[in-house]
């Protein structure tokens, strides 16, 4: 799809830099450098310019043309490096404006590379996601997904999906054929393993929407149970105040921290008990939305208390997410009672157990196996493949009990349609101008 008008727009980061690079795209890009600069840059070479404009010289620096279609947009595209301070900067992109581009909208340039079938869309969303990566595992993970990984397991699946489609399609075309469903075990195989295929890739990406988005973690517990002390030993800082003081903690505590390269939003809360008083009654209705909306509950819980009653104190809490419960005051114990897997002995003062507790959240994370192969995702994704995984459970149990063919024709058309989102075969203007716009300027 040719997108007719020339876009330009600032592509280094905000504020004083060394270098700052304006980049423009489109059918005039050629046009405006000479305009500007009164050469003819060669393609993919560094050419050293003066950039004048109306007479006036705003900077001098670097051309850099890398001619349609092998650039990034698909279009052709030029790179004009300058001083990179914010003034001159703005300076070159009026000039440039004025010659004949105009102001790039957020993501642009990667809807571009995205309508011109440089990049699919799980590519141009990993490009925004590897520039506001927080930790090196969720850049790294963004850029496999840059290179294809994600959708190439996509493509894989599609593949699988478009073959049954031809094999059902066939058999309500051809009826006299009389092919039996039921009988055909080797297409029930097909589609038993598309299903599984589709469940790994599901599971795959929402690990990789957690390592993307990063992981919500609450503390929870009663008062004075060391909950503050326990996101100290996170924040390795004194992020919130501890004292012996029951009720110290009023409100929500957040920090972002990471734990062996996943970023975590920690989130410390207000000791959950029955009281008259107003401010701590909005802190524990606070610290009851965290519960909600965390990913993983740490549960904490004074062991050199009554245990059983602490937990029966929070019983009513609506836990529906992954909890580990955390026993603190482990040094005040002679002994220490066994516990199950989702249970762990620590002291937020002697750090006992701690190191314990990060594995214990990490392995709750990272169910689905190895963060290092690990790609980038988005909820965008995980419910296209949900919906996917629907209409071919769907389809599946219809072929399994030998409905007619239409039926289940029907419901693989719909997985298809759902699955060819993900990379962005069939999308909808809405949902691109959505996807772009959450981009930064100049990519
Ligand atoms: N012995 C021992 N004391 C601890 C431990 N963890 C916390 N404490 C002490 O317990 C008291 C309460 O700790 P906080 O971290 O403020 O507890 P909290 O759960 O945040 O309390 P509220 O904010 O009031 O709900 C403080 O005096 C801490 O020093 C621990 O592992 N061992
Ligand atoms: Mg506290």
């Amino acid at each position: 799809m040719k997108q007719h008008d020339t876009i330009a727009a600032i592509a280094t980061a905000p504020g004083v830099g060394g270098v700052g690079i304006i980049r423009i795209s489109g059918d005039r890009a050629l046009e405006i450098c000479t305009k500007l600069s009164n050469k003819m840059p060669k393609p993919r070479l560094a050419q050293y310019a003066r950039f004048v404009h109306q007479g006036q010289l705003i900077d001098e620096g670097i051309i850099l043309y890398f001619p349609n279609p092998h650039s990034f947009t698909g279009e052709d595209v030029i790179e004009l490096q300058g001083h990179g301070g914010p003034v001159v900067m703005n300076m070159l992109l009026q000039a440039v404006i004025a010659c004949g581009a105009r102001q790039a909208q957020a993501g642009e340039f990667s809807q571009r590379a995205f309508l011109n079938d440089k990049i699919d869309l799980v590519q141009a969303e990993a490009i925004a996601d590897l520039i506001s990566s927080s930790t090196e595992q969720a850049a790294k993970a963004a850029q496999r997904s840059l290179q294809g990984d994600f959708s190439n397991k996509v493509a894989q699946i599609l593949k699988q999906l478009i073959g049954l489609r031809v094999w059902i399609e066939a058999a309500i075309d051809f009826p006299e054929e009389e092919i039996d469903f039921l009988a055909d075990i080797a297409q029930q195989q097909k589609m038993q393993d598309l299903h599984q295929s589709l469940k790994n890739l599901l599971a795959q990406a929402q690990q990789g929407e957690l390592l993307n988005k990063g992981v919500m973690i609450g503390i929870v517990g009663q008062p004075n149970v060391g909950k503050s002390s326990l996101l100290n030993l996170f924040t390795r800082n004194e992020t919130a105040i501890v004292s012996d003081i029951a009720g110290t903690t009023r409100d929500v505590v957040k920090e972002n921290i990471n734990i062996h390269g996943i970023p975590v939003l920690i989130i410390d809360t207000a000791g959950i008990h029955i009281t008259e008083d107003k401010v701590e009654q909005e802190g524990i209705k606070r610290a009851k939305k965290i519960l909600q909306q965390a990913d993983i509950i740490l549960q904490v819980i004074d062991s050199s208390q009554d245990t059983e009653k602490q937990k029966q104190n929070l019983s009513d809490l609506p836990f529906s997410k992954r909890k580990i419960t955390v026993y603190n005051k482990a040094d005040l114990l002679t002994e220490q009672q066994k516990l199950d897997d989702s249970e762990i002995h620590i002291s937020a003062k002697t750090k006992q157990g701690f190191e314990e507790l990060e594995n214990k959240i990490l392995q709750m994370i990272n169910s689905q196996g190895d963060i290092e192969s690990s790609f980038s995702a988005r909820s965008r994704h995980i419910t296209q493949l949900q919906k996917t995984l629907e209409n071919l459970a769907i389809a599946e149990y219809n072929f399994l009990n030998n409905q007619a063919g239409e039926l289940v024709a029907e419901d693989l058309r719909q997985a298809q349609e759902h699955l060819s989102q993900v990379t962005g075969d069939f999308t909808s203007d809405d949902l691109l101008g959505e996807i772009f716009s959450s981009f930064c300027i100049g990519k």
